[in-house]
């Protein structure tokens, strides 16, 4: 029997995820702070053929004929995220009335077409003001960040009650204060773990603001989570894709639901106690209404003695012989059926929702059109797997695809396409993909 939307019921969230800095482009319009991408970008050789943000999808100049597609398109809620450096140039202080309008427009042009708009706060373009101040290892980045969220609530909140607080702090912990591959590029078991402890605070710190000034709305947060599985059926093995499964999925959800890390699985997070302070422990759990999970690949780990920290590596899927997108991840629609059932394991989980799933292939352009079959398949097989989850009562009551238009993916550059409609970089020429015909379809 072919996929329906209807099988989901009446009251699932259908939507799509994009973040400011992958689409907005206008980096510097309008008196609009740095961010630490726009910093980052700039230095050599840190993304793909030295690929930049500043003009990006250019959306903040075409949110509205992009938004008149994504009607046409029938897709009912956008998620996208609020560039703090817009309307906070520095961070802090001085607020940008120009931001502020920019937000004012894109949400009620939303709202007139009749979209409903989900915002993500943060979704790692810190200001480079504060990153100077030391960024996310600096335990004030709560209370930044707390200003912030307040400042977005008291503008857009008599308009907004839909709220993602961070996108995937995993990511932004490790990619950018581990491993140095993202924005700002710092490295090291302490900046990590500094950062770590200060996202997870401001998780629930940042959402406790959002229902104190807005009761009834909708609060949740993001997590990127990878269902892992051990390369070979062998002790060492199975004990490796524990460490990481510790670390690449329990991190910030197990504080947050008041059950502390997971320093149990992986004992090297015991070192985060020492940037622990009084009270955290209690300040670190809050109820979300829903929690985002951001699902793309499975991973297949196996022990390593020279992995440093974690003795633990990921075998990456071009060695390991199974179909893989353009990120080198593997296709794995199981995955996500995986992550449904491993977090909804959790007592008192909330509702949850796919935030963002989708994949990167090599799309061509021939006569026009974009024929992307192997997205269509890569979708359907996904939310199939989602339908099984839920069908087996998971509450999961949510999916959006990442992403809408293709962008700026990071250290990838505009390499890995993953939107439901292409675009030219060259012209910003926008093309639907067979896949956006597709989610068309299905939703109508
Ligand atoms: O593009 C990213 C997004 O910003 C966060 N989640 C994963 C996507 C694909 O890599």
């Amino acid at each position: 029997m072919a996929l329906s939307k209807d099988d989901f019921g009446k009251d699932f969230t259908w939507g799509v995820s994009t973040a400011a800095y992958q689409v907005e482009g206008a980096y510097d319009a309008h008196s609009k702070g740095k961010s630490i991408w726009d910093d980052f970008v700039k230095q050599r050789n840190k993304i793909f053929k030295n690929h930049h943000g500043d003009i990006a999808c250019d959306f903040y100049n075409r949110y509205k004929s992009d938004l008149c597609m994504m009607k046409r398109l029938n897709i009912p809620n956008h998620r996208f995220s609020i560039a703090w450096s817009r309307i906070l140039p520095g961070g802090t202080g001085v607020l940008n009335m120009d931001g502020i309008d920019f937000y004012d427009r894109l949400i009620d042009f939303t709202l007139e077409m009749g979209i409903t708009p989900w915002v993500t706060l943060y979704h790692w373009d810190l200001p480079l003001e504060l990153e100077k101040r030391g960024g996310w290892v600096n335990r004030e980045v709560i209370h930044w960040f707390q200003n912030y969220v307040s400042i977005c609530v008291k503008n857009f909140g008599d308009r907004i009650s839909n709220w993602m607080v961070l996108n995937e702090p995993m990511v932004f912990s490790g990619a950018g204060y581990f491993l140095g591959v993202h924005a700002p590029g710092r490295k090291g078991l302490n900046n990590f773990l500094a950062a770590t402890h200060h996202a997870a605070m401001a998780q629930s710190c940042g959402a406790r603001i959002i229902k104190l000034m807005q009761t009834e709305s909708n609060v949740g947060t993001t997590f990127s989570c990878s269902y892992i599985e051990p390369f070979r059926a062998v002790a060492k093995d199975i004990r490796a894709s524990l460490k990481v499964d510790a670390l690449l999925n329990r991190l910030f959800i197990e504080p947050l639901l008041g059950l502390g890390y997971p320093t149990e699985d992986l004992k090297i997070l015991k070192r985060i106690e020492k940037f622990v302070k009084q009270n955290d422990e209690a300040d670190l759990a809050f109820n979300m209404d829903f929690i985002g999970l951001q699902n793309y690949t499975r991973e297949m780990v196996s022990y390593s003695a020279f992995m440093p920290f974690i003795r633990a590596k990921i075998i990456k899927a071009d060695k390991r012989n199974v179909a893989t997108t353009l990120m080198n991840w593997e296709v794995y629609p199981e995955s996500v059926y995986h992550i449904l059932k491993k977090f909804s394991a959790y007592k008192n989980m909330p509702p949850l929702m796919i935030t963002e799933n989708g994949a990167a292939f090599n799309d061509e352009v021939n006569e026009g059109k974009v024929v992307d079959t192997k997205r269509v398949n890569f979708l359907k097989g996904n939310i199939e797997q989602v339908l099984r989850a839920k069908q087996e009562g998971v509450n999961v009551t949510g999916y959006f695809i990442w992403t809408f238009l293709d962008n700026f993916e990071w250290a990838e550059g505009y390499y890995p396409r993953f939107g439901l409609v292409h675009v030219d970089f060259e012209t910003q020429e926008r093309i639907v993909k067979s896949s956006g015909c597709w989610y068309a379809d299905f939703l109508s």
